[in-house]
Parts: structure tokens; sequence; C-alpha cells
């Protein structure tokens, strides 16, 4: 080997080290812009951090429906005869920034609504078809404990009204209700849950509870009662009417099938709809739902006829009134 040529191994050898070193002080140069970069980054984002907190959405882990407080669940609501029952729709929601993020009740939304009414859960409120909840006096919310505590209680008192549309017979037997709540945060962040349940079909009658006939004469006919009779339910119906039996009197007794009913005021006693019995007698009186804040009623004209001897003195008897499917 010529002096030549370890010269230049010696030279090639020095740009090699020279050439490793520099990559070593540009690397760890790098290294060192790279770690202030990071360092003086790190200030301004953790100081937005402390301003605007990451939200975490709220969310509704259960919802139940019930038609009695915290009671067992129900699939089925059976509405109350003349008079608004109630719906329960109860349960727990959650939100990871705590549950204040969702105590303010103006938060929460529900509506209730017969699954095929028009505008869904938008629909316009209407006893029949479409409720919306009013938080401030149907909700209750509960449990949600200060700091840390992320987890709340809540329930709705949600009266519905007792011609409310019938979804497992009938006209809208193709539907059922839908309950959908809403509750947001807030920073905005929302959480929408579903339920489901049928409301029951309610053929119910509501009948002014005592006929007086007044003073009769031994055979003749009384004077016209007059009887109002309220359909109490959900469902058009018609009537089946009895009597317990023949009207017992201080002395005597006058049968059943002396008490005539007619449709019409002034109706001829010799041409009744029916005469009473002990039995069943079914009346196609035909009385259809109410549908607003009318009540659905009509009136029915008693007439009795007092057998021409032997009887005497105060005769009762009872008579029942059941409702049946409107034919
Ligand atoms: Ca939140
Ligand atoms: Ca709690
Ligand atoms: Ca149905
Ligand atoms: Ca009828």
């Amino acid at each position: 080997m010529s002096d030549k040529t370890n010269n230049d191994k010696l030279q090639k050898e020095h740009l090699y080290y020279s050439i490793i070193l520099s990559i070593l002080v540009v690397l760890s140069f790098g290294i060192f812009v790279d770690t202030y970069a990071q360092d003086v980054g790190r200030r301004p984002s953790s100081l937005e951090k402390s301003v605007e907190v990451l939200n975490s959405p709220p969310f509704i882990e259960s919802i139940s429906l019930s038609n009695h407080e915290q009671s067992y669940e129900i699939r089925n609501f059976i509405p109350t005869e003349n008079m608004n029952g109630f719906l329960y729709v109860y349960g727990t929601a959650d939100d990871a920034n705590g549950c204040q993020d969702i105590l303010n009740k103006s938060n929460w939304n529900l509506a209730i609504y017969r699954s095929s009414v028009e505008g869904g859960d938008a629909c316009n409120s209407n006893p029949l078809s479409c409720y919306h909840g009013i938080a401030e006096s149907q909700l209750t919310l509960n449990n949600c404990d200060g700091n840390g505590d992320t987890h709340l209680n809540y329930q709705w008192r949600i009266p519905l009204a007792h011609y409310i549309d019938a979804t497992d017979t009938g006209k809208f037997a193709n539907d059922d209700w839908k309950v959908e709540m809403k509750v947001v945060d807030d920073a905005s962040g929302s959480y929408t849950s579903h339920s489901y349940f049928e409301v029951a079909t309610l053929r119910a009658v509501s009948v002014v509870d005592d006929i007086e006939y007044g003073s009769l004469g031994a055979g003749s006919e009384s004077i016209e009662k007059k009887l109002l009779i309220t359909n109490t339910g959900n469902d058009p119906i018609d009537l089946n009417v009895r009597a317990d039996g023949p009207m017992i009197c201080e002395k005597g007794e006058i049968p059943a099938e002396n008490i005539h009913v007619g449709f019409v005021e002034g109706f001829d006693y010799g041409k009744p709809e029916i005469a009473m019995k002990k039995e069943d007698q079914y009346l196609n009186v035909s009385i259809p739902k109410r549908i607003g804040n009318e009540v659905s009623q009509k009136t029915i004209y008693l007439k009795l006829l007092a057998p021409v001897n032997g009887v005497h003195g105060r005769c009762m008897n009872s008579i029942t009134f059941t409702a049946v499917q409107d034919k």
C-alpha cells in the first residue's frame, strides 16, 4: 500500500467520522429543538384545557313505563274510566361531567304519541293522540348529590285522558304508542331514548243512579224517566241492560218486563226498544267515543206500568248497564 493510498484511506475515515459527527450534532440539535418546541407548545395547550373542559354528552341508562310510581313495568296501559290515568316514565341518566349538567328541568323533553300521528314527536298536543310532558310540573329529578356524582333518577308523571286512542284493537290496532325522551346537558350535548306501549280498549259507561217513577195508581203508566248515559271509555259503545229481578214492593211485586225502554222522548209504551228482563239484553244505542272537551252522551227513556192489583207501597229493583262493542 502506498502512502498516498493510506492518506486517502485516512481522509475517507476522517470524512466518515465527520459525517457521523455532524449527523449526531444535527440529530441532537433536532431533538433539542423538538423538545423546546414541545415545551413551548405545551403551556398554551394546558391553559386551553383548564378553560374549555371537554363535554361528555348525557346518557339515558334506562327508560321504564308504569301506571304506578316506581312500580312494576307495563307494556299495556289501561285507561282509567271517566278520568285521567297516569303514565309514569322513569329511569336513570348519567353525565360524566357530573349530574348537575342535566339537573335543569328545562333541558328535559318528553313526547308521547300514537305512532302514525302527523308530525311524530313534534305532533300537536291532543288528548287522543299526542302528549308533551311539562317538565316544570310533571318531572322530578332525584339522587344528584353534589361533586363527583354523575348519576341521577328521573320520573315523569303524565296524565292520559280516559278517551285516549286505543292501539290494541280497532281503528288504530296497527299503531302503538311511542315515548321519546331527550335530555340536553348545559353544553348542548344531548341523548334521546325511546320506549313503546299499547293503549288498551276501554268500554265503560256511567248512568245516573236513581230512577224515580213517582206515585202510580194501580194499572197506570208512569211518567217517562230520562236516563243520561255517558260513554266513559275510549271506544264507541252499545249497551247490555238487565234488571236484578222484579221490583219488590212492600206488598207484592212488579215484573221486570213492566219496565220498557225507548230511544225517543214520548215513545209508545206498547212499542219499546226492549222490555226489561233479568238476563242481559242488547240495546243498540251507539254512543260515540269522546273526542274533545264535550262528553259523549245519549238519553234513553224508561216507562213503568203498575199492575192492576196485588201491589202496594214502595217498590224497588236495580238495573245494570254494561258497555259493549258498538255494532
Ligand atoms: Ca355533559
Ligand atoms: Ca346520584
Ligand atoms: Ca297495536
Ligand atoms: Ca251500535
